[in-house]
């Protein structure tokens, strides 16, 4: 599904759009899916496992922010990240032998949907070696009306820049005054819905409230080359490569001398990107609907 020269793009500016890699009956159940979970939100009344919630939330008027490691939730959306197509892409741009880092569900529900501040998923988790990329499945059409992922190219190569906040903990954002030329350069990762993004783990983005009256739904997957190995370390040998999604495993990690900042101290409000970014008082997107 990707050309020779979409890889040149990827390495060169560490951020590439596939338009419509996934088929109409996998979207229609994803949606479905999205749906019922969306519907039995109403008997929560606080962030949980699963749910992250809107601030306006109420079991009334269910408001969803974010279904946390979705492909755990249900096995449909480990389906997604499995589909032969979508490997084979992987291939291409990380090698034969990869592994399932995490996964989230960023729902950007129409009218209110939370922006998520400029940070490089890099200053989350650290591995010994950067083959690492995020794929943004984007459910909904996406334009830039209802809020697209916005990442600034080429910035996959340059510095890590500072995630901690005032308090000195880990903010999970970066001063938006140090990266104002980089803002500029952000472009929008856009497409009919099925259409995927896939953003190196360094590349600086960020994404803005939802005003417009269209929700914008984007299934996130975090994917490793298998030698990477996280710096927070493993727990669980096993759980580890049962996320392995080709090839195999290793014990021998590779390690190259990539710049590393450590996430810690850790942040007072954890949970989710969200939560961990309300800390930080200077903003770059406005937080929430007046
Ligand atoms: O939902 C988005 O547009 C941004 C997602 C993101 O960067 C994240 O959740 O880490």
């Amino acid at each position: 599904m990707i050309s020779d020269s979409d890889v040149r793009d990827y390495v060169r500016d560490g951020v590439i759009v596939v338009q419509q890699v996934l088929d109409q009956q996998l979207l229609t159940a994803l949606r479905l899916k999205i749906a019922d979970l969306t519907a039995s939100a109403a008997s929560v009344n606080a962030h949980n496992d699963v749910y992250d919630l809107e601030p306006s939330h109420s079991p009334q008027d269910p408001r969803v922010r974010r279904i946390k490691l979705p492909h755990k939730v249900d096995p449909l959306f480990y389906d997604v990240v499995r589909q032969p197509q979508v490997i084979a892409i992987l291939k291409k741009l990380l090698g034969p032998n990869i592994r399932l880092h995490g996964s989230k569900l960023n729902m950007k529900s129409a009218h209110y949907g939370s922006p998520v501040e400029w940070h490089q998923d890099w200053a989350f988790y650290p591995h010994t070696n950067d083959d690492i990329l995020a794929i943004g499945v984007m459910l909904d059409d996406t334009d830039m009306s209802n809020g697209p992922m916005l990442v600034t190219p080429q910035t996959h190569r340059g510095e890590v820049w500072n995630h901690h906040g005032e308090d000195g903990c880990f903010a999970g954002m970066i001063d938006p005054d140090l990266i104002q030329n980089e803002i500029k350069l952000a472009r929008p990762c856009m497409g009919k819905a099925g259409s995927m993004s896939f953003h190196h783990v360094r590349a600086l983005h960020g994404s803005a409230l939802n005003t417009s009256d269209r929700q914008r739904n984007l299934l996130l997957f975090e994917v490793a080359a298998s030698d990477a190995w996280p710096l927070a370390g493993v727990k669980d040998f096993q759980e580890f490569d049962s996320r392995l999604l080709a090839g195999g495993s290793t014990i021998t990690p590779r390690v190259t001398p990539v710049p590393v900042r450590i996430p810690l101290p850790p942040p007072l409000r954890q949970g989710s990107i969200y939560e961990t970014q309300s800390a930080y008082t200077k903003t770059y997107f406005t937080r929430t609907v007046s």
